[in-house]
């Protein structure tokens, strides 16, 4: 009943919502978790997709989708153009779509013994993941880790992150080919888990780099304070979803969209109408409180973790139209906040905003 509860309150937000310009529902109680505070912490970018810290050194790398530059971006908002990732395409022109997306350092990166970062972009042939070098100040080399996923101009996935046991979790879209979803042997409509070196991480459940597979249109990565993986993916017409990722589970792509009763399928643990305050993005776990930002939903969503650990409660939406489309998210190590970045603004600066949650 708790996943039905959550659709519930979701709706009804949806459907009795504030205005498109208030800040933050005015019914909203304080709570865990309930965001606090929201300030700039850096402007003059261009549709951030991705964030990843450089864990202790008090900064983070953020991608640019549309021009490919990574940006260093210290806890302070000093911002310093890095380099860019060769091969990335976006183009309005040709409709080449894709980008730059995600970003995922290595958890023990240094700068010296160790300096591997990790991206996944869209080329003019695919979808892949590279790996380069960063010694703190700039990017350099250039190795594809895993090539052949195929591209798209829409559902191509993109995040990238190392999970608690140190392999690499990617989101792969199904490139509008929806069959590829139930494909075992695609690497499209997946989540992918793999060695630095991009091979099938030991233990995946079917031998392969597949981890789950099922999904759409993936695009937010996140673990609780269990190990256990969250993710967001983004539906056709019906349905987004928040999902609780196990091993070799089948999320239903394209039989279902939202939830269904078809035996062997996973349902979400919560829905979004896109129309009604979803398309969710990215996600980040907070104390065992989950955040997701929304494309056409323009809102952040706080998104309990229940009591049982696997289910969630009453979501709460926050920030409302206040700063348009909201699509790059990131726990702050070590902090109580959160980092988010704005998209698609046009002639107006992307920005990243630092939010503060409850304790
Ligand atoms: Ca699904």
């Amino acid at each position: 009943m708790a996943a039905l509860s959550a659709v519930a309150a979701v709706m009804a937000l949806g459907l009795s919502g504030p205005p498109a310009t208030a800040a933050e529902p005015p019914s909203v109680p304080r709570a865990k978790g309930a965001p606090s505070g929201i300030s700039t912490l850096a402007d003059g970018l261009t549709t951030p997709w991705g964030i990843s810290f450089l864990r202790g050194h008090k900064a983070a790398l953020v991608t640019e989708r549309d021009t490919a530059v990574v940006w260093k971006i210290t806890l302070d908002g000093a911002k310093q153009n890095v380099g860019t990732v060769p091969n990335a395409v976006w183009s309005e022109e040709t409709q080449d779509k894709g980008g730059l997306l995600g970003v995922a350092v290595s958890p023990t990166w240094n700068g010296t013994t160790d300096q591997d970062v990790f991206f996944m972009e869209t080329t003019l042939e695919d979808n892949r993941v590279v790996k380069m070098k960063f010694d703190g100040t700039r990017l350099s080399g250039y190795t594809p880790v895993l090539t052949g996923i195929t591209r798209d101009n829409q559902h191509n996935g993109g995040k990238i992150a190392f999970g608690p046991d140190g392999y690499l979790y990617v989101t792969t879209g199904d490139a509008s080919q929806k069959k590829l979803a139930q494909d075992k042997t695609s690497l499209n409509g997946k989540i992918l888990r793999i060695t630095k070196n991009g091979a099938a991480a030991p233990g995946n459940p079917f031998g392969t780099r597949v981890y789950s597979y099922g999904h759409r249109n993936p695009q937010g990565l996140a673990w609780d304070s269990a190990g256990q993986l969250w993710s967001t993916e983004i539906g056709a017409e019906a349905w987004d979803e928040l999902n609780l990722v196990e091993p070799g589970g089948n999320y239903g792509w394209p039989t279902c969209e939202g939830s269904c009763s078809v035996a062997g399928m996973t349902n979400p643990k919560m829905v979004w109408d896109p129309d009604e305050g979803g398309v969710p993005a990215q996600i980040a776990v907070v104390d065992d409180v989950v955040y997701a930002s929304t494309l056409s939903g323009r809102r952040l969503w706080r998104i309990p973790i229940d009591a049982t650990g696997e289910d969630v409660g009453p979501a709460t939406a926050h920030y409302n139209g206040a700063y348009g489309r909201l699509r790059a998210l990131a726990k702050v190590p070590g902090a109580d906040q959160l980092w988010l970045g704005t998209s698609d603004r046009g002639e107006e600066d992307d920005l990243i905003l630092k939010v503060t949650v409850e304790e």
